[in-house]
């Protein structure tokens, strides 16, 4: 059997990847790979037949594991390949790491249909011109057209973005541009698609030229498609496989019937202090996790923050608390060389989700939910080009909002996060003062 995954990134190598590799039933496996704009992990992985070194990086030191899980790789512009997969009925999981903004959602979360690539998408579907969609859903729903008309029968998607709900999020979009462009695929859909909802979690640094250099020094084998990441590894899944799955259960993934404490655990605890210390801590010159939580002062605002989370989550103190200390322990590890910069990227996808609910929701209860507004604090001096660099996908939206006084970009980035209350208000911007002193 057969999975197609679209988005060939790092996580992806170290996460599903991985679990796959270790599943029991893995020799029935196989998982064809696309990648996304950019097309060099396919072509090296192609050279190495699928194969790359996962480097565990270990606080006693590193651990090399042989991954062989992936057995083709393609350039994500070859669509035409995308859409046989999608007709073979031994495929029978389409899982993605697209990013948010891959699955091109409007502001309701509704597929955004004003975007030129959905429009463009439109209308080559229904023209029969499969292989010549490019967005994610376009790719998604000319799949399943394919697969329809070759009577290739059930299929799951799996989407393993990092963000709340992503099974509704793909379903949703999914649905909507197949009634737009052919009414009768619904019907279709709720017969033989399932989707799944996934909580994510192993943390995965660039691998650095350091990390390349171990593996050539340590296994004898050069492999400029090697994967760096932590010993801890995480998979929850909830969903409906209508074709069948690996054995992921016996490699660690929990099987629940609801995901959404495991979500807001992970994204707000993990997510919520990466982000406030991406750019907190960069204000202050710091490069990497590790550097940031070994600052007493950054160490102690993350505290803050995890204190406000911890009032909002859905889930009994000791289990967060013990949750926090593992995380500390992670973030501890002194071979993880795990770049803020790369954190620091997509602020204006990643806040939303990871810092504002439980900020408004500690406003709305009456209470000064410091820890998180320091957060969007820095996030605003960041957008002021303190810290680390800009890189978002949203850069043009976003780059005014740190333009003017520092007052009045405050103003901007609340209206911008939906942040009313004047207390936060002005809360975050004496803590913007502060760190910006
Ligand atoms: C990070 C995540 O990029 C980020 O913002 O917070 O990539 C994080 O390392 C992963 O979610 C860990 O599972």
């Amino acid at each position: 059997m057969k999975i197609v995954h679209i988005g060939l990134g790092n996580f992806f190598r170290a996460h599903e990847a991985w679990y796959t590799e270790t599943a029991p039933d893995a020799d029935q496996w196989g998982i064809a790979a696309f990648s996304g704009r950019t097309t060099g992990v396919s072509d090296l992985m192609k050279e190495q037949d699928g194969l790359y070194t996962l480097v565990v990086q270990q606080p006693e030191g590193n651990k090399y594991e042989v991954i062989s899980s992936i057995s083709d790789t393609h350039p994500g512009q070859d669509v035409a390949k995308l859409m046989e997969y999608f007709a073979d009925p031994q495929v029978a999981i389409i899982s993605s790491t697209v990013t948010e903004g891959g699955y091109v959602r409007n502001a309701e979360g509704g597929l955004d249909t004003d975007d030129a690539g959905v429009k463009a998408d439109i209308e080559v579907i229904k023209a029969g011109k499969l292989a010549d969609v490019k967005t994610a859903p376009g790719k998604f729903v000319a799949g399943l057209v394919a697969r329809r008309d070759a009577d290739a029968g059930a299929i799951t998607f799996l989407p393993c973005d990092n963000v709340p709900d992503n099974g509704a999020m793909a379903e949703r979009v999914i649905r909507d541009l197949a009634q737009i462009v052919d009414p009768s695929l619904s019907g279709w859909i709720d017969e033989h698609v399932g989707f799944a909802t996934t909580m994510v979690d192993r943390i995965t640094p660039k691998a650095s030229d350091e990390v390349l250099q171990a593996v050539a020094e340590e296994t004898g084998v050069e492999d400029p498609a090697a994967v760096a990441t932590e010993p801890f590894v995480e998979w929850v899944i909830s969903g409906d496989f209508r074709a069948g799955r690996p054995q992921w259960e016996a490699s660690g993934a929990q099987f629940v019937d609801d995901i959404t404490p495991h979500e807001l655990r992970k994204l707000w605890l993990l997510n919520g202090s990466h982000s406030l210390m991406a750019y907190a801590a960069t204000v202050k010159a710091k490069e990497t996790v590790y550097e940031a939580i070994s600052d007493p002062e950054i160490r102690g605002w993350v505290d803050q923050w995890w204190d406000v989370a911890q009032k909002q989550l859905p889930l009994p103190d000791e289990e967060v608390t013990a949750y926090r200390k593992a995380l500390v322990e992670r973030f501890e590890n002194p071979r993880m060389k795990d770049q803020l910069a790369r954190i620091a990227a997509d602020g204006s996808q990643k806040l939303p989700i990871r810092i504002v609910p439980a900020l408004n929701a500690e406003r709305a209860a009456g209470n000064e939910p410091i820890g998180a507004e320091r957060a969007i604090a820095a996030w605003t001096l960041h957008l002021r080009g303190k810290g680390a660099p800009i890189n978002d996908v949203r850069a043009d939206q976003v780059k005014p909002l740190g333009e003017g006084t520092l007052e009045e970009s405050v103003v901007k980035v609340c209206d911008f996060l939906g942040i009313a209350d004047p207390g936060a208000r002005s809360s975050i911007l004496s803590l913007a003062q502060e760190l910006d002193a």
